[in-house]
């Protein structure tokens, strides 16, 4: 068993960021079910987001996405953000609601329309500038739908130069996050569609060129916590989408569907010194709430990664180890399973409490009369969503 005091720790010092577009109003491309209250602009958004900070404490940072979160003033945002003791995270670039970018967008055979994408990528750098962030997190739905419709090879090497343009951009503190899916929006090929890619597209370019893990653009089955491992190996592991899938891109709770996956991939991140902000590893959120109401769903997705984290860092190393040397394979299965089976709620009340927080953050946040109050409060104007 670890030592406590360095468990908790490390469970402190551990940040979660929030997306910005978990606030809004989302849906499937069946319906989008409006909820009341929801933020109408990135203000509010980093409003509700500092909200889910107040009663966790590890979730100071929410990343945007542009254009949903398109303001006239991003050093107001970022002033309003630390206001609210929390500060703007990741800036997550969108290339793929216009349409010009049906065919593509960095990959599109027509030059203009690169041109075009590459001037959105490098105008989130100047947001950066801006905001203070540090990270332009790259995801592109480009790829084709019909074998011969474009040139796999070519469309590598468009890709390859636009992204060499964006890492030129970068300040000496910024980095650039890249963001495979395996397919969806397009279903013959993805530009991007693997770790393998986004790892040889970003050797290819430097040291601030990183790999982005979205939990949920893998197919069903995958070993993710093999994929996290390779990445951190070769320093390339930039961070993570967290969210949870049963069968594509779900965009559901993170630790809601398999919090045993969650689990190994934070054992993984633990063994390898990981976990505290200083290893540049990002613990994102990606996740959408379409049915269940937001800022309480973004508090239990916070809560479900501690839960990982703690029984990952209680894991018995050595007794691991111990038992991998002498080739037990129950024993050395067993004190994985040991960890994961404990339950660390109530070690995460006694932090909390430890913290100067609530012991139990969902229940005292509905306590608050938060909710009723944005409800009241947030009407007339057009509710943020994923529209552009
Ligand atoms: C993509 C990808 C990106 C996210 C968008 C909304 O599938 O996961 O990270 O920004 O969705
Ligand atoms: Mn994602």
């Amino acid at each position: 068993m670890r030592d406590l005091t360095a468990v908790k720790d490390a469970l402190k010092n551990h940040q979660i960021e929030l997306p910005s577009w978990a606030f809004g109003n989302s849906g499937t491309r069946f319906k989008v079910f409006g909820q009341p209250g929801v933020p109408r602009n990135a203000f509010e958004k980093a409003a509700d987001a500092a909200q889910v900070h107040q009663y966790t404490g590890v979730a100071p940072a929410m990343a945007v996405h542009i254009p949903w979160d398109k303001v006239d003033d991003y050093a107001a945002l970022a002033a309003q953000a630390k206001s609210l003791g929390i500060r703007i995270g990741t800036v997550n670039s969108n290339v793929f609601q216009d349409d010009d970018y049906k065919l593509g967008s960095i990959c599109n055979p027509d030059p203009q329309i690169r041109k075009k994408a590459l001037a959105h990528l490098l105008e989130c750098v100047d947001i950066m500038d801006a905001t203070g962030s540090r990270d332009l997190k790259l995801w592109f739905a480009d790829g084709t739908n019909y074998p011969g419709q474009d040139d796999i090879s070519g469309r590598q090497d468009r890709l390859a130069e636009a992204l060499h343009a964006v890492y030129q951009r970068l300040g000496s503190d910024q980095r650039m996050v890249l963001e495979y899916k395996l397919f969806e929006p397009s279903f013959y090929t993805t530009d991007v569609p693997d770790w393998g890619t986004a790892l040889v597209q970003c050797q290819a370019l430097g040291p601030k060129a990183l790999v982005v893990v979205d939990t949920g653009h893998h197919a069903p089955g995958v070993n993710i916590e093999f994929i996290v491992t390779m990445l951190l190996r070769v320093g390339k592991l930039g961070g993570f989408d967290f969210n949870s899938r049963f069968y594509a891109d779900d965009d559901l709770m993170v630790g809601a569907a398999d919090p045993f996956q969650l689990f190994r991939i934070m054992h993984e991140v633990v063994k390898a010194g990981a976990l505290a902000p200083s290893s540049g590893v990002t613990f994102m959120l990606d996740q959408c709430h379409n049915i269940e109401p937001k800022i309480p769903g973004e508090i239990r997705s916070v809560m479900n990664v501690q839960e990982a984290v703690a029984k990952a860092l209680l894991v018995d190393a050595d007794a691991l180890r111990a038992a991998q040397q002498a080739g037990d394979v129950l024993g050395a299965n067993g004190v994985l399973m040991d960890a994961y089976n404990t339950d660390v709620r109530p070690l995460l009340a006694d932090l909390r409490e430890e913290m100067g927080l609530p012991r139990d953050p969902y229940r005292a946040y509905l306590a608050s009369g938060y909710g009723e109050q944005i409800v009241a409060e947030r009407v007339g104007g057009a509710p943020a969503g994923w529209g552009a």
